[in-house]
């Protein structure tokens, strides 16, 4: 019995800032993702490039230059499709501009030319912590209403331009992730004050979901064969109670409902119930309108595609909603963590799935999932990366146990497939590659692109459509 469908869609996935790099090129603007002095998950940022400083997104793996041969790489294992970002200032420097970049636009255009020569179905994240830095600098992020004007913009123009060429979109890249990743999700600078940080968070998300809302609005007419999704990560969904002790099972299940908001609000076009409460607990009155409700309601989005790392534990007394800045987690002794203390737990993937079929009963997406680690060049000269191949063949074996759970997963793309920049700690050495790429975190290195053993590893799992695991 096969257990993937037919029409499963296998690839990969980057995102323009950690991959591009060519980051002033064919006038391009500033993104936040330019002026993170760390990775972008950290508070530490600089508001403008600090001259002599070592960007890791400026070059990246200069993907803006090399696409052509590293597509012609990752179709080697066989990816049918294949998922990146359109950089928003890439075609907006600044956001505000009356006429696009036509470079910009340009570049894309031979982007997704050459992954249909490929083979490669297109999958856009409209916008990967990559909001343009003048629309941080001017407004505050996403915590102004006027980013969604910008937003609807930007989307107008590359549906015009490119919904022709590509089927599946997502708004906003880990949605639910902007009380921890603050600065590039929401592009914020969250306040000290937790119930500001509240405010500040589920304001930012609410004019995010209104754009989300005006983006289905749009590709209903601009391109209404297009399937339009939301994302999130998922990895802050799944948290377990750090012990049976009723705080903690209480306090997990509270952790979850924080992403459930995304969701709902976007799959089932209202917020759930239990946000008064959280609004009303840290003293919060958002800024809503009912027209802003209607056309949330009336634009609800097709699919969610979701990131799924690791799990984590909940204790009593760790932060909830963004008044501490998101989940630590403690320690779970029965299962194995990476060198940045991820969490290995394919079984968690599997749960995820069917808490999202059980909830949303929607077609869902795993659009990042995949081991950072360091990987080192054997004396035979080639990488040899055991633990990512079984990273792989583990989730991807729990994710066949979700679709014979009936879960309705369409597609999986591995995150890096090809070694890019992290964006939690903005290092080269945190690897998630099939294929190494010759560049450290100080800058060194030729870019040259080697095949690691886990390239055959996914070939050969897709060659087999799953049938191997
Ligand atoms: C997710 C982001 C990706 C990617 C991934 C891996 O939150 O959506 O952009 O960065 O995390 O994290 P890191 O790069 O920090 O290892």
């Amino acid at each position: 019995m096969t257990v993937f469908p037919t029409d499963f869609l296998w690839g990969g996935a980057i995102a323009a800032n950690q991959a591009e790099g060519a980051w002033q090129t064919d006038g391009k603007g500033p993104s936040i993702a330019d002026v993170t002095t760390h990775g972008i998950g950290k508070s530490e940022h600089d508001k403008a490039v600090v001259s002599g400083h070592y960007y890791p997104n400026h070059e990246a793996i200069d993907f803006y230059h090399r696409y052509q041969t590293d597509l012609t790489l990752m179709a080697g294992m066989g990816f049918n499709c294949f998922r990146t970002s359109i950089a928003w200032s890439r075609i907006y420097p600044t956001g505000e501009e009356d006429t696009p970049n036509e470079a910009g636009l340009a570049y894309y255009d031979r982007l997704f030319a050459k992954m249909h020569e490929l083979g490669m179905t297109p999958i856009v994240t409209i916008s990967h912590y990559e909001t343009p830095l003048a629309l941080h600098d001017k407004y505050g992020g996403w915590t102004s209403k006027k980013l969604i004007p910008l937003y609807e913009k930007f989307c107008r123009t590359i549906f015009t331009r490119y919904g022709h060429v590509v089927p599946y979109w997502m708004t906003f890249n880990e949605m639910n992730n902007t009380h921890t990743i603050w600065y590039a999700a929401a592009a914020i600078d969250l306040a000290d004050d937790p119930d500001e940080r509240v405010r500040q968070t589920f304001q930012a998300e609410h004019n995010m979901y209104v754009a989300n809302a005006k983006a289905v609005q749009l590709a209903k007419t601009l391109m209404p064969h297009a399937h339009m999704g939301i994302m999130l990560s998922l990895s802050q969904a799944a948290v377990y109670p750090a012990t049976c002790a009723p705080a903690n099972v209480f306090g997990a299940m509270q952790m979850q409902r924080r992403t459930w908001v995304s969701a709902d609000v976007q799959l089932k076009g209202h917020y759930p119930a239990f946000v008064a409460r959280i609004l009303r607990d840290h003293h919060v009155t958002l800024d809503v309108t009912d027209d802003e409700l209607a056309l949330i309601a009336e634009n609800t989005s097709e699919f969610l595609g979701f990131s799924y790392y690791r799990s984590s534990t909940y204790k009593a007394g760790m932060g909830l909603y963004g008044d501490t800045g998101g989940v630590k987690g403690a320690p779970n002794p029965y299962l194995e963590a990476t060198d940045w203390g991820w969490q290995i737990d394919p079984l968690g993937l599997r749960w995820m799935c069917n808490l999202v079929q059980d909830r949303y009963s929607c077609p869902m997406m795993v659009v990042e999932n995949g081991l950072g680690m360091k990987d080192t060049v054997a004396p035979d000269g080639r990488i040899h990366d055991p633990a990512r191949s079984d990273y792989l063949i583990k989730h991807l074996q729990a994710l066949g146990e979700a679709i014979k759970d009936g879960c309705n997963v369409i597609g999986y793309t591995w995150w890096g497939p090809i070694d890019i920049v992290s964006a939690g700690d903005g290092q080269m050495s945190k690897r998630y590659g099939f294929i190494y790429v010759d560049k450290d975190d100080t800058g060194n290195g030729t870019l040259a692109r080697s095949k690691k053993d886990s390239f055959d590893t996914y070939q050969h799992i897709i060659e087999t459509n799953g049938e191997c695991l």
